[in-house]
C-alpha cells in the first residue's frame, strides 16, 4: 500500500497477504530498496502516482488495484508495456457519482449552499433570499458519456432538460445530440457537465475558448478531474462573469483550492466527495480486494483498464 486507504482494504489484505505499507515507513527510500524487490500487488487510491520510476523499484510487480474509477496518476500505457496488469472500481459508484452530479448542478442554478447560508446568518427577515437562475428550459451537455455520464443523462431525463453530448465518437445506442467538438457543445448548452477522464488527453480541455462559447448564462460544473478544466481560466471567466457560475467537486491541485476561488459567492465548491458515502466505498474496498484475490488465486483481473486488458488464460505458476 502507498497511501493510506479506508481501514477495510488493509483488514482485508491483511489476512490473505503479506502487507507491506508505504505509508507507515519512516524513510521510503529505505523502505522501497528493502521490499521493493518482493512486491507482487500494489493497492493504491486515486491520486497516489504509480510511474516508470516507481516500476523500476518493484520489478516483480504484477497488479496495480487503484481504488477508484479514474486511474490517471497511474502510468497504465507503462504497465501495460511491462506486463502490469491495472485494475479500477467501475459500475460500483457510477450511481453515487451520478447523484452528487444532479446535486451540485442544483445546488449551483439555485444557489442552495448560499441560501443556507443566508437562513444561519439572520438575514431572511429582513428580506427575502434574492431569486436565482433556473434549471428550467436549459440545455444541458455532457463532456464524456462513459458510465457516470449516462447515470447522469439518465437522471437528467427526469428534469426534462434537453441533452447533449462530445466525446472521442457518437454513441449509437443513445437519442442525446453528439457534437463533434466540445466548443460546439459549449455553445449549444447552457450548462457543462465535465464527466470525462483525466489524464495527459484531457488536460486542460475545458479552457479560455470553451468557456467563452458557455457564455454568460453558462454553469460548469466538474465531478471528473481538475486537470480537465483550465483552473486559471475558470477563475477568470468566474471573476468576470462572462459564465453565470460553477459546481465544483474537483481541483487542479487537491486537496488545496486557490483563494480566488473559495473568494467566489457564484459557485459551489466540494472537497471530492462524488463517490464518498459509506456503502460506495466499501463497495470500492471490495472490488480492490477482489481484484488482487482474483489475480493471485490465478484467475485473472476481475475489472482491469482498457490499456492493460486481460485475455487470460490463466498465467503459468499462479
Ligand atoms: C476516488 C475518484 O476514488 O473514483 C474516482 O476516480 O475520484 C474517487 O472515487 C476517491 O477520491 C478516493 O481516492
Amino acid at each position: 500500500m502507498l497511501k493510506p486507504m479506508l481501514a477495510s482494504v488493509p483488514d482485508a489484505l491483511a489476512s490473505g497477504f503479506t502487507l507491506h505499507r508505504l505509508d507507515a515507513a519512516p524513510d521510503r527510500d529505505a523502505f522501497l530498496a528493502e521490499v521493493g524487490p518482493r512486491i507482487r500487488g500494489l493497492a493504491v487510491n486515486a491520486q497516489a502516482v504509480v510511474d516508470g520510476a516507481l516500476m523500476d523499484r518493484l520489478p516483480r510487480l504484477e497488479i496495480v488495484a487503484n481504488f477508484g474509477v479514474g486511474y490517471d496518476t497511474i502510468d497504465a500505457g507503462e504497465a501495460g508495456r511491462r506486463g502490469i496488469v491495472v485494475t479500477n472500481t467501475p459500475d460500483v459508484l457510477t450511481d453515487e457519482v451520478a447523484d452528487l452530479a444532479i446535486g451540485l448542478l442544483l445546488a449551483t442554478v439555485r444557489r442552495i449552499p448560499q441560501a443556507d447560508r443566508y437562513l444561519r446568518a439572520g438575514h431572511w427577515p429582513q428580506k427575502p433570499f434574492p431569486l436565482t437562475a433556473s434549471l428550467r428550459g436549459r440545455r444541458v451537455g455532457i463532456l464524456g458519456l462513459g458510465r457516470i455520464g449516462r447515470a447522469i443523462a439518465r437522471r437528467l431525463e427526469g428534469f426534462g432538460v434537453a441533452i447533449a453530448y462530445h466525446g472521442r465518437r457518437p454513441q449509437a445506442d443513445v437519442a442525446y445530440q453528439y457534437h463533434p467538438t466540445l466548443i460546439g457543445l459549449a455553445e449549444a448548452v447552457h450548462v457543462l457537465i465535465v464527466v470525462a477522464p483525466g489524464g495527459p488527453g484531457t488536460d486542460g480541455l475545458v479552457g479560455v475558448e470553451v468557456l467563452a462559447a458557455l457564455g454568460p448564462e453558462g454553469i460548469l460544473v466538474n465531478v471528473a478531474r481538475g486537470s480537465v478544466v483550465d483552473e486559471a481560466a475558470l477563475i477568470a471567466a468566474l471573476e468576470a462573469g462572462t459564465i453565470h457560475g460553477a459546481g465544483l467537486d474537483v481541483f487542479a491541485a487537491e486537496p488545496h483550492v486557490p483563494e480566488r476561488l473559495s473568494a467566489l459567492d457564484h459557485v459551489v465548491l466540494l472537497p471530492h466527495v462524488g463517490s464518498g458515502t459509506h456503502d460506495t466505498r466499501a463497495a470500492m474496498g471490495r472490488l480492490v480486494v477482489d481484484n488482487l484475490t482474483a489475480w493471485f488465486s490465478g484467475r485473472g483481473p476481475l475489472t482491469p483498464v482498457a490499456e492493460t486488458p486481460w485475455a487470460g488464460p490463466v498465467r503459468a505458476g499462479a
